[in-house]
């Protein structure tokens, strides 16, 4: 509860009473944050009612993430710290206030919002017995780092019992394999006694060899004592392996198990999911629902597959790990080669895109594009396809399943759990916290997005993985003022169809932060004047200035002296772009410094098919006329081919401009790394990843789109710094190429994730941590609640009532 606020309340009867007539008054059921707020300030600007300001209610009104509203009754749901939550209620008659249950506070939400179904008995999904037993963060500032904490927790657990850590050990050394060969130890260490004299003697044994000498050398004799090979390729390395288990052995501890277990030979082969949109390496992005996360994709299948090489060479085998891409393919992929089968990934040795077709229960082949909302119906055939496929092609099972977005997850489950592999999840974005009360109205969304299919697919996937990575810490828990988009999942309602009271437990420690990076090779800083692409500048220079008329531009720079704004993103809504454009109009100070270059979408609404992206273009044409922008802004209705983008930075970053990310919301915001990682500076959304990767006014700068003058204000004082104080564009360039360096590159983010998915599969064997009570549940809730939302896509006559009781 909020200290003090007992006592508040008896003591300012009157003024509480006042105020809360005052939300009641506005006669809206729900409020937000900011709505809450902001009525909140404007009641306490009567003299009377000052004492308000900073008090125990003002606190509790601050940390209030919503109300629910409906004489005589205020509900909050408050969170004054990260991923905690109370839920309070007051009576506007009595004055009576109390804490009151998730459930409690969720059902009043129901009968507010009158969502049919039979209120009274609602089916309630709750996880949170199933995870009694296991240990879970307590600090929210440790979030996001699950591993370090399960190596804590679970070694100290796991060598308690004498004997018992070290058992588990020995099996799990015994059972890897690869290619039908047996690696690490074999069957002449018989038991934990027996091991610490084999280690004994091949440690003594590997001193009196040359350091550099490899397995053909010592190999034999290894053998014979109970070793095989995966210890490491030089004598070097075998001994600093062996003495870690030697080590281990003797006191366990959380980091030379960490050390030992991150490098084991585990992951040869990976399967990654990614079923919807256009999955190609080409001509693909821009197309409906295809963006950043096919980008994110590519790269982060080259950086592991160069990681496993690294990893495969330092252990001293010989294997050939291989990465399959699982996705859709689409019989009628226009330019594309979404119609192809097999896909080699260009800059892999042996990456390759497996592409499976969505099929109808009756078999036939569905040829055309789906939207992401539309695909559920087709997802368990595909999982199943996927299996058989997979399987042939691998001609092993895979050693680790990542499922990517929410259809990605749930087929990474159907599979994982089929095949006993490890699954790890990528969310890219959840939609949840993109759309505006979407689980409370989801009855209304139905028709358009499906979301009471999409919600169940997540709860399931990400309660099922094994791990689930997240590109920041935001995307996990949020930040003191906003929710997570996990923790989103926490307690919810669906009115009419399920009340979620725990859904997923933002603590738990399945949760890792592994941020990505941009692809070194094409997004270099733009003083590397050696690796530029100059046979791109002249192209790069009629797209910029535009000497010819071009059909897919619009506008063209009066004054071509001035720096360049640039902004690139798909034209959906919550990019925004149409918004800076606006900012940049009505800012007179921002025109007079600088020129705005949008890359976006299409000029011409003919070309588009989408609804929501033609919308944006009519925004676009009003603005640029209603401002007169023809001579400042230039509009390019293209998409860039990846050397182009890379170039384009860079050339803006010469000539002293800057990158703009004006979204209402981005999860993580791939472009900003890029532009930073060219050494641009940057302008991005304070809402979602953005706030994360750049550290305000040092290594770039957040803006509010809510506040799109002040954004537009802030953006032409940088531009008059850098006039006045020579010096300050290189230095917020150098320390955002700093940032990235530090924090996001691949090579990093390759090297984590492969150690995560050793440490989990190493504690996925040695304990329970397969939660088979929880997997049951799960299995049920997919049965009984998936499959029937499923039909309703299928045939949306299907009535929409889960049974009630
Ligand atoms: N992109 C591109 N050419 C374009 C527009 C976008 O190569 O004309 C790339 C961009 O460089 C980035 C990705 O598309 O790699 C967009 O990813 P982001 O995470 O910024 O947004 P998303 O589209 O996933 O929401
Ligand atoms: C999806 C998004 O919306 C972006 O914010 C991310 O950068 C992209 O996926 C890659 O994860």
């Amino acid at each position: 509860m909020i200290p003090g606020l007992g006592e508040f309340l008896d003591k300012y009867r009157n003024a509480i009473y006042s105020l809360l007539r005052h939300y009641v008054g506005l006669d809206k059921p729900f409020l937000l944050r900011s709505e809450l707020w902001d009525e909140f300030t404007r009641f306490c600007e009567k003299r009377e009612h000052q004492h308000l300001c900073d008090s125990a209610m003002a606190r509790a009104i601050g940390f209030s993430q919503e109300a629910v509203i409906e004489a005589p009754w205020v509900y909050l749901a408050v969170r004054p710290r990260i991923a905690r939550w109370t839920y309070l209620r007051f009576h506007l008659d009595t004055l009576d206030h109390e804490e009151v249950t998730t459930s409690e506070f969720l059902s009043f939400k129901e009968r507010v919002h009158g969502g049919g179904g039979n209120q009274e008995w609602m089916p309630e999904i709750d996880l949170g017995p199933f995870n009694r037993e296991f240990p879970r963060l307590k600090e929210p500032r440790s979030i996001g780092r699950g591993v370090e904490f399960l190596n804590r927790r679970l070694s100290s657990q796991l060598f308690q019992e004498i004997g018992k850590g070290d058992k588990r050990l020995l099996e799990f050394l015994r059972m890897h394999q690869c290619q039908g060969r047996q690696l690490m130890l074999n069957d002449r260490v018989a038991d934990v006694i027996a091991l610490g004299h084999a280690l004994h003697r091949a440690e003594e044994y590997l001193s009196e060899q040359p350091p550099e000498a490899g397995w053909e050398r010592v190999g034999d004799a290894l053998q014979q004592l109970g070793f095989e090979p995966g210890w490491g390729r030089t004598v070097a390395r075998m001994r600093e392996q062996l003495s870690l288990l030697t080590d281990i052995l003797e006191a366990p501890a959380p980091e030379p198990l960490a050390r030992l277990l991150g490098e084991m030979p585990m992951i040869f082969n990976l399967a990654i999911v990614s079923p919807h949109g256009f999955f190609g390496q080409s001509n693909v992005l821009g197309l409906p629902d295809t963006g950043g996360q096919v980008v994110y994709i590519l790269d982060q299948v080259r950086a592991l597959e160069r990681e496993i090489f690294r990893r495969v060479r330092d252990q001293g085998l010989e294997i050939e790990p291989q990465i399959l891409v699982v996705t859709r393919l689409i019989p009628e992929a226009g330019s594309t080669s979404c119609d192809e089968h097999l896909e080699r990934i260009a800059g892999t040795r042996n990456a390759r895109i497996l592409r499976i077709p969505f099929r109808a229960d009756s078999g036939e082949v569905i040829p055309q594009w789906l939207s992401r909302f539309e695909i559920w119906p087709y997802l368990e055939r595909f999982a199943l396809d996927a299996e058989r496929e997979v399987l042939a092609e691998l001609k092993a099972r895979p050693d680790l399943i990542i499922g990517n977005y929410s259809d990605g997850s749930l087929v990474a489950t159907l599979l994982s759990e089929r095949l006993h592999v490890t699954q790890c999840n990528v969310a890219h974005a959840l939609e949840k916290t993109k759309y505006l009360y979407a689980d409370l109205y989801w009855r209304e969304n139905e028709p358009e997005y499906h979301f009471s299919c999409q919600f169940t697919a997540d709860l399931i996937a990400m309660n099922a993985a094994d791990f689930i990575i997240t590109s920041t810490y935001q995307e996990i828990a949020g930040t003191a003022e906003s929710v997570g988009q996990y923790e989103s999942y926490g307690a919810f309602t669906m009115p009419g169809l399920y009340r979620v009271v725990n859904g997923i437990d933002v603590f738990d420690p399945k949760f890792n932060i592994v941020s990505p990076g941009a692809d070194s090779d094409i997004y270099f800083p733009y003083t590397e004047t050696k690796r530029r692409l100059p046979g791109l500048h002249e192209e790069i220079k009629q797209l910029v200035f535009g000497d010819e008329d071009r059909p897919d531009a619009r506008g063209r720079f009066r004054e071509i002296d001035k720096p360049v704004i640039l902004t690139m993103a798909r034209l959906d809504p919550i990019k925004n772009i149409s918004g800076l454009v606006e900012w940049y109009g009505r800012s007179p100070e921002l025109r007079e410094q600088a020129n705005l270059l949008v890359i976006a979408g299409h000029v011409n609404i003919e070309q588009s098919g989408d609804r929501e992206e033609r919308d944006q273009i009519q925004r676009m044409h009003r603005l640029i006329d209603e401002h007169g922008l023809d001579g400042q802004l230039r509009w390019l209705g293209l998409h860039l081919d990846k050397h182009l983008a890379g170039e384009l930075y860079r050339y803006i970053a010469e000539r002293r401009g800057v990158f703009v990310q004006p979204a209402l919301f981005e999860a993580f915001g791939l472009t900003v790394v890029e532009a930073m990682s060219s050494g641009l500076p940057t302008f991005a959304t304070r809402y979602g990843g953005p706030l994360e990767i750049i550290q305000h006014g040092q290594s770039g700068f957040h803006i509010d789109p809510n506040h799109g003058d002040r954004a537009a204000e802030e953006i032409a004082d940088f531009f008059y710094r850098c006039k006045t104080d020579p010096g300050y564009w290189e230095q917020i360039s150098a320390n955002g190429l700093q940032r990235i360096h530090e924090h996001y590159t691949w090579e990093r983010y390759a090297s984590r994730l492969l150690s995560l998915s050793c440490i989990y599969g190493f504690w996925k064997y040695v304990t329970n941590l397969e939660r088979d009570e929880m997997r049951r549940y799960l299995e049920m809730f997919y049965g009984l609640a998936y499959r029937k939302r499923v039909e309703t896509v299928r045939n949306p006559a299907v009535d929409n009532q889960l049974p009630t009781a």
